[in-house]
């Protein structure tokens, strides 16, 4: 999608610190971080949100949780604990349309789901 920010770091037309990339997803650190580790994985192919997904998409969903395992250990940070947040429309704070996989952790974190 041609006016879409991640579509646009995905292409390389907007710069962006990559920490992995496959023919099917990119994940780079996240240019306003809200812990030590703040690694947004996204999947190349262009999709609104989780509301849009097809069943076809399972397997390209689910490659993005093994990135993110794969991610949390490269950062050490998989014994210690991570969060991944996958926000969903504007309520939930989601304020790029194209569906990406929050990587957290590094400091402690409070239990909290607001
Ligand atoms: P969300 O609120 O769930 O849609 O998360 C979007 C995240 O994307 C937010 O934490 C900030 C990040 N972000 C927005 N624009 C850019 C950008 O140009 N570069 C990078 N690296 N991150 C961005």
């Amino acid at each position: 999608m041609t006016d879409c920010i991640f579509c646009k770091i995905i292409s390389g037309d907007i710069p962006s610190t990559n920490v992995y990339k496959d023919g099917q997803t990119t994940a780079f650190r996240d240019i306003n971080p809200a812990a030590p580790t703040h690694i947004l994985i996204v999947p190349n192919k262009h999709i609104d949100s989780v509301n849009v997904l097809g069943s076809d998409d399972e397997s390209l969903i689910g490659h993005l949780f093994t990135v993110a395992k794969q991610l949390a250990a490269q950062e050490g940070i998989a014994d210690g604990g991570y969060r991944l947040i996958v926000n969903t429309g504007e309520g939930a704070g989601q304020t790029v349309p194209h569906i990406h996989l929050h990587l957290l952790g590094g400091a402690p974190m409070k239990h909290s789901m607001g």
